[in-house]
């Protein structure tokens, strides 16, 4: 219950900050914008941002500091879930419970609200009430960190090999590259520039990174057996999906049981890579339980 209070809390942080950051607006670019908040306010569980504001807290920083970078983080989040959705891509019809972007504004504003959304990322990461409030140096490190795990050396290498591989043959090996670059890589970076954004020494930040890895690639391994045992109405997008497009997934290489061992190993790991820090990491600690138990 004090993870659910703490989620709710920062959540409806993260959502004024998103709101300020782009407002609606007037003129002929007012259908674009329409179609970004349109996707960023279909209501996502916002774990990136929650992710970089409990990095924050968990070295005694203010959450409140980093509030651009995960604001940026989520708004490559959705842009990488409309692209995602799109025909050319994996065709969704359904995305956090709403018609997918592509649907509501077409293929082409879809993906030039995608686009903008990424854009945009950068523009919050380089804005003074980041560089006014914390180091330049560290600032341009953690565009560095963010710009890697989101380009084409983190998400969209995953993204890439999630489409080439689409009913061919896989190994361990290449399933642990699509899930740590697909999925991994922007969570990982969540909560390592938060840490990094409030002063983490380099123990920290390795620490961080282990945690991020750890609970990344378990939220994956989430995802794929949500997608055979959970539903579509609480899900908010069609379940299945992963069976019928031949993905490479963990249940569909190791079976259910074994992925579900997996994860849970997953889970104490990214706990005990935390074990040098005091009760302030503990969302992340409840963060991490969270990932096996979600629904959503
Ligand atoms: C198009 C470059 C590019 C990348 C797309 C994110 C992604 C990569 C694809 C979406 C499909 C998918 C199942 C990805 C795995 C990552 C994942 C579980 C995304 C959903 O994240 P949540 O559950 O979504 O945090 P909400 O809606 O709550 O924000």
């Amino acid at each position: 219950m004090a993870l659910q209070a703490y989620l709710k809390e920062k959540r409806e942080m993260v959502n004024r900050a998103l709101d300020a950051c782009l407002p609606e607006e007037e003129g002929p670019a007012s259908r674009l914008v329409s179609a970004m908040r349109y996707s960023l306010f279909a209501g996502g569980k916002r774990l990136r941002p929650i992710l970089c504001m409990a990095g924050a807290e968990a070295v005694g920083g203010d959450p409140a500091l980093v509030l651009p970078a995960a604001c940026a983080l989520e708004f490559i989040h959705t842009y990488s879930l409309i692209h995602d959705d799109l025909p050319v891509m994996d065709d969704d019809d359904l995305r956090r419970g709403k018609p997918t972007s592509h649907k509501v504004f077409g293929d082409a504003l879809a993906l030039l609200a995608g686009d903008g959304l990424l854009t945009e990322a950068f523009s919050l990461l380089s804005s003074p009430r980041l560089s006014e409030r914390v180091a330049p140096q560290l600032v341009l490190r953690v565009i560095g960190l963010i710009s890697g795990a989101a380009g084409h050396r983190g998400m969209v290498a995953g993204q890439a090999v999630d489409i080439q591989f689409e009913g061919k043959p896989a190994d361990a090996a290449l399933l642990e590259f699509l899930h740590t670059h697909k999925t991994g890589a922007l969570i990982t970076a969540a909560v390592v520039s938060g840490a990094m954004l409030a002063g983490a020494d380099a123990a920290r930040v390795r620490a961080m990174t282990e945690y991020g890895r750890k609970i990344g690639l378990a939220f994956q391994i989430s995802d794929d057996i949500l997608d055979i045992e959970g539903d579509t109405a609480t899900l908010g997008k069609k379940t299945g999906a992963d069976e019928e497009k031949k993905k490479i997934t963990y249940p569909s290489l190791m079976g259910l049981d074994r992925s579900g061992e997996i994860r849970s190993r997953l889970v104490t790991e990214a706990v005990n890579a935390l074990k040098s820090f005091d009760h302030r990491a503990d969302p992340l600690r409840e963060i991490a339980r969270y990932i096996v138990e979600r629904k959503k």
